[in-house]
């Protein structure tokens, strides 16, 4: 079933440095793909997203997301996620490093973090004028997600999305914390700990590198309070699905996305 997420098994020996990045030249490439990959599935430019904002939900077109029931807008919705996750394990997948693990660590590292790259995602998404994220082809403020019957979930993702604006990051900078936030290695269930550990240190030296060239390495910290929020914005998640599987058991065992089930449930 893990032929559903595209990983393939790799030699390991395609890159043989970027595990060890010692010298400033071999960050410098590391942070280069790290930004190339966000870049190349990130789905839309901020640029593209600024032109967006004026398209907001009608009252009408709201009234119709309102008016479906819990189930269809939890459908929905996972759909919605279920795409956004997706670019994200192609995202991991070009990281150097990343690819390096072996399948089960790298299915143990997007199963906790997928999820927590699409929030740090959805800030690119997110309107702190008039609180409103990019959903459907239009901005949608949480009045949109009613009847999903999880206002606390969204109250707080919203939340997070506008204190992550609040931090004013660089497209850089956001590649280098979504690795980050990926490439942890005290997620449970991984196989080769040392390996991931290893990683990890190159991507942290490769975010702080580039926080020291953008003289703003008081970010770290801020960062690593970030890191926390997710977590327990992840667990709320998975506790909103559990509560729905239980409701709705045959909407979320025969309609929700193949991926989205693999992942969280
Ligand atoms: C995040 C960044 C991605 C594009 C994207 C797609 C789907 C969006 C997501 C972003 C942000 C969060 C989102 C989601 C669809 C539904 C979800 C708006 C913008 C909300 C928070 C509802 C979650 C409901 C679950 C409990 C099912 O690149």
């Amino acid at each position: 079933s893990h032929d559903m997420m595209g990983i393939h098994p790799y030699s390991g020996l395609e890159d043989p440095y970027s595990l060890y990045p010692h010298s400033l030249r071999n960050i410098d490439e590391l942070c280069a793909s790290i930004v190339r990959s966000h870049r190349e599935t990130s789905q839309y430019r901020v640029e593209e997203l600024q032109a967006l904002r004026w398209k907001l939900f009608s009252r009408e077109e709201i009234q119709t997301y309102q008016s479906k029931s819990v189930d269809e807008m939890w459908q929905h919705c996972a759909i919605r996620l279920t795409d956004a996750v997706q670019f994200v394990v192609e995202f991991a997948k070009h990281i150097p490093g990343f690819r390096m693990l072996s399948q089960n660590d790298q299915i143990a590292l997007l199963k906790t973090g997928s999820m927590e790259v699409v929030l740090v995602r959805m800030s690119r998404f997110f309107n702190t004028e008039n609180n409103t994220v990019f959903f459907d082809g239009k901005f949608a403020g949480t009045e949109v997600f009613k009847s999903l019957a999880c206002g606390d979930l969204i109250a707080a993702v919203f939340d997070f999305a506008h204190g992550m604006c609040a931090l004013k990051l660089t497209e850089q900078q956001i590649a280098l914390f979504s690795a980050l936030v990926l490439i942890n290695a005290d997620r449970p269930c991984l196989e080769d700990r040392g390996k991931v550990q290893r990683v990890q240190r190159s991507v942290e030296l490769g975010l702080t590198h580039i926080l020291h060239r953008d003289n703003q390495e008081s970010l770290m910290h801020k960062l690593y309070q970030r890191m926390a929020v997710l977590r327990s914005l992840c667990s709320l998640h998975m506790e909103k699905l559990r509560w729905f599987s239980q409701r709705y058991p045959l909407t979320a065992h025969s309609l929700f996305p193949p991926l989205y089930k693999e992942l969280f449930a």
